[in-house]
């Protein structure tokens, strides 16, 4: 099995380390991962993100550090920079927000004053905590209203968002969402923004690797901000991202730097360039298709088998299962367990207008990034649907979760990791 970098310092000094260590790398190997939110780097990426880049303080921006020593901290991050800006053709970007929600977080900072309003996506379907959840400062520090989808279509109504955005007059609308599976009109997002004055932020955390190839509509020419993460459909190490229109982008940065963080985390700066000329090459966009595909694939055998898939399909990378119809008695929570002890990676989730708490969930969300990662194609999908299949009807009973796991076991191995 590839270790990715060398550890062998780690295996000389620190046995408990290593073998956490170990253990997680047998693990990554021998499961399907079909968290929507993860993927696999590239040996480049996790050699970046293991570099001396990890020593070094480079509080500030390239050209205006606050420390000696960062000439080649500034060439990694206008590195980064350029990079984005090609993939993404976007006016300005700033690669130093350590995740998605630092980056949602410094976009408010900038645009809002506390108690301003924010008319987001309910987190119930399929929206993210960062935007606006009454426990997160988001939903702490401003007036939220949200949208939701449509009962029968299960799908966002602009309709209705137009109206809500008419009732309260926000300040910012946000489009994006972390368990979504069909197309996002941005466009339209920006057009309602505009018709009540309010700025748009796109976050597209999930589907940035799908937008950089060119597989999904870009918010970037309309809205006034971008937002993303850079380790899920992008691959690139852990981390966030704001890409901004010119005129904001002085407020963006001072609100990332000195405003809510130090200093960067250069090792995930380095991997995020090498992530961008990763994703620039012909061979991202193949990949791309294939997460599509892949999610196509899946969507429809489990369809066949007779489960319910929220919305009727999937235009991107991730699918909502309902189990209520197939199983009423069964939450995610018991699917998400059982499907682990059988060597399938999944996670309970909310669909829309769930009657069950959201530790308990009636649905479970599923994605393709890193089974692709990994070289899987369709025929791979509809054997892994059958097997879900298999373990949500044993109702958890042993015999099948073994069964299943062996298997398992046997397609990771034609598959390793990068
Ligand atoms: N927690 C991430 C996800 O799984 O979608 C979003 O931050």
């Amino acid at each position: 099995m590839s270790t990715a970098v060398d550890t062998s310092a780690i295996e000389s000094t620190d046995s408990k380390v290593w073998d956490i260590l170990q253990a997680e790398q047998t693990r990554q190997h021998q499961t399907i991962e079909l968290i929507a939110s993860e993927n696999h780097v590239s040996q480049a990426v996790m050699e970046a993100t293991g570099s001396v880049f990890t020593n070094k303080y480079a509080e500030g921006y390239p050209g205006r550090r606050y420390y000696g020593g960062c000439v080649n901290m500034d060439a990694a991050e206008d590195l980064a920079r350029d990079r984005a800006k090609e993939l993404f053709k976007c006016e300005h970007v700033n690669v130093q927000p350590h995740s998605g929600s630092q980056a949602n977080a410094a976009v408010y900072f900038a645009a809002l004053k506390p108690g301003d309003t924010i008319l987001s996506l309910d987190l119930a379907h399929g929206g993210h905590l960062s935007h606006g959840l009454k426990v997160n400062m988001s939903g702490m520090l401003y007036n939220i209203v949200s949208y939701g989808v449509d009962r029968k279509t299960e799908q966002v109504d602009f309709a209705e968002i137009r109206r809500l955005a008419q009732e309260n007059k926000p300040k910012l609308i946000i489009s994006g969402a972390s368990a979504y599976p069909r197309t996002i009109d941005f466009d339209t997002f920006s057009e309602i923004a505009d018709e009540v004055g309010a700025a748009h932020m796109a976050d597209i955390a999930h589907i940035a690797g799908l937008v950089a190839a060119g597989l999904h509509p870009s918010p970037v020419p309309t809205a006034a901000f971008v937002t993303t993460t850079t380790h899920k459909t992008l691959r690139g190490p852990r981390g966030g991202m704001i890409m901004c229109k010119e005129d904001w982008k002085t407020k963006i940065d001072s609100r990332i730097f000195p405003g809510s963080q130090g200093g960067p985390l250069m090792h995930a700066i380095l991997g995020k360039a090498v992530a961008f000329g990763e994703a620039l090459k012909p061979e991202f966009k193949t990949y791309q298709q294939q997460i599509l595909d892949n999610a196509k694939a899946l969507a429809d055998e489990l369809t066949t088998c007779g489960n319910r898939i929220v919305s009727g399909g999937t235009d991107n990378h991730l699918m909502l299962v309902d189990l209520r119809p197939q199983y009423p008695d069964v939450t995610g929570k018991d699917a998400e367990a059982w499907l682990e002890q059988a060597g399938i990676i999944t996670n309970k989730n909310m669909i829309p207008f769930d009657e069950r708490k959201p530790t308990l969930t009636s649905g479970l969300r599923i994605g393709t990034p890193a089974l692709t990662t990994r070289g899987m194609k369709q025929d791979d999908m509809k054997t892994i649907a059958r097997w879900i299949d298999r373990v949500l009807q044993s109702q958890g009973k042993g015999d099948a979760i073994f069964a299943v796991r062996s298997e398992v076991i046997a397609l990771c191995d034609q598959h390793p990791m990068p």
